[in-house]
């Protein structure tokens, strides 16, 4: 029962069988487990705790059988149109980034298209694809584009180190440009970018450079540190965010677990936001 709650967490235990590397079904028990150790949350860094106004539940897992991938992105969409039908927001833990493209469409649906995308990510994920029913975690802002679902113009992708002749016309601060100039102004072009437009928060772990989360399928040397990733995160309550998701936290990879405790503390930074807007009657 969802009645009264703001926010409903939920994973989404999808690995792709065209993945290199394996291990995304594991994220979410990881996030989960990694948030059981985070300090007290009236301390440091916020002052506040979350849930002593936001109403948060853990809805548990999204069903996925890994037998029938044709069924995937709908069970996906089903489990999101069942919480946004009830007016609680989704935190979603992922599982691959393909996950994203049926929430895309379900929050589609329920806060109307287009909306405006906030993706953090090593890669842009934009690379075409022309079949409806592929499964791939590097195409699915493609088909969003071209769906309508979200509009690039006001779009942005943060943290990019890996290259495509095509951004599909979406806004790119990448991670040169995030080292060259700070964490401050890179929040500040989001903001700008944005503004009050029904945005979607999606935030693929291979972002972090892989000193902070090695527990992911595809690693890039060079990208943001923890500290500037929720800097950024903290900063967006400005914004009107629909819903967000953490994705590709690939416990296999990382023996110390660090990369599952990185995306818990986004997890919360993220749940401080809604907090925030709460308190400040806008949620
Ligand atoms: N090889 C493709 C690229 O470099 C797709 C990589 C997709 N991997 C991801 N996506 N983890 O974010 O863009
Ligand atoms: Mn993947
Ligand atoms: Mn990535
Ligand atoms: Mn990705």
């Amino acid at each position: 029962n969802l009645e009264g709650v703001d926010v409903a967490v939920s994973g989404i235990p999808l690995d792709l069988a065209t993945t290199f590397r394996p291990g995304a079904r594991l994220g979410p028990a990881a996030v989960r487990a990694a948030s059981v150790q985070m300090p007290n949350l009236k301390a440091f860094p916020w002052g506040f705790d979350p849930f002593d106004h936001l109403a948060v539940i853990d809805y548990g897992d999204c069903w996925i059988d890994p037998h029938n991938p044709l069924t995937i992105p709908g069970a996906i969409a089903g489990h999101a149109r069942t919480i946004l039908a009830s007016g609680a927001k989704m935190l979603t833990l992922g599982g691959d980034h393909f996950i994203t493209y049926p929430l895309l469409k379900a929050h589609a649906e329920k806060y109307g298209k287009p909306l405006s995308l906030i993706h953090f990510d090593a890669h842009c994920d934009t690379w075409p694809d022309d079949n409806p029913h592929s499964l791939n975690h590097g195409t699915m802002f493609y088909k969003a584009v071209k769906e309508g679902l979200i509009d690039p113009a006001t779009s942005v992708q943060i943290g990019l180190r890996t290259w495509n002749e095509d951004f599909m016309g979406i806004n790119v601060i990448d991670a040169p440009w995030v080292h060259a100039h700070g964490q401050q102004a890179t929040l500040e072009r989001i903001l700008d970018i944005v503004g009050q437009r029904p945005a979607y928060l999606t935030f693929d772990i291979d972002c972090l450079d892989p000193a902070f989360a090695p527990g992911t399928g595809t690693p890039v040397a060079g990208g943001l540190s923890s500290a500037q990733a929720l800097h950024i995160v903290r900063g967006m309550t400005p914004l009107n965010l629909v819903g967000m998701d953490v994705v590709e936290v690939s416990p296999p990879f990382d023996n110390s677990e660090v990369t599952a405790l990185a995306a818990a503390h986004l997890a919360v930074e993220m749940l401080c936001v809604l907090r925030q807007q709460k308190v400040a009657g806008k949620l």
